[in-house]
């Protein structure tokens, strides 16, 4: 399996639930580098840049609300098969429908407050992790 870059971040409802350290304790379980890691309140602008892709979709102005209602902590991560692995860690977008033992299931609350953003493909991945840091920023 080739080596991956994805990116994690850590939303408002889990850092308001204090669970910011376990979900980073289950990643470094995982296996995943911590390449950078930051935690920064997100603009309303910001929210909406990231989320650009969702703009048409009934609930996008719900997810800026939410995303930029406090603060989050957004984490470059690598590992083998890093995009599909953490995507199997954090679970199906909608808690409810989440396997056990997965991050969303343990930590979100619905399918718009779902405690971890994890990106869909690693190319997306890598374009989300520039959103956020520069190359310099992270080991
Ligand atoms: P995911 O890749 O699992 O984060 O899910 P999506 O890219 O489909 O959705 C991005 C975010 O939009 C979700 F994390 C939460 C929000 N969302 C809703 O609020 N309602 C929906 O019906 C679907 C997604």
């Amino acid at each position: 399996m080739a080596t991956q870059r994805t990116l994690c971040i850590i939303k408002p409802d889990a850092v308001e639930k204090r669970v910011q350290g376990a979900i980073l304790q289950r990643l470094l379980e995982e296996g995943f580098q911590i390449l950078g890691m930051r935690q920064k309140r997100l603009s309303r602008t910001e929210a909406e840049g990231f989320y650009e892709v969702h703009k048409e979709r009934p609930f996008f102005d719900e997810l800026c609300t939410f995303m930029s209602r406090g603060p989050v902590v957004v984490v470059a991560l690598e590992r083998d098969d890093a995009v599909a692995h953490y995507r199997k860690v954090i679970g199906a977008t909608n808690p409810a429908d989440a396997d056990e033992g997965t991050i969303r299931k343990l930590y979100g609350g619905s399918v718009g407050e779902n405690a971890a953003h994890g990106s869909d493909s690693e190319e997306n991945g890598l374009k989300e992790i520039a959103y956020f840091f520069a190359g310099h920023e992270l080991l």
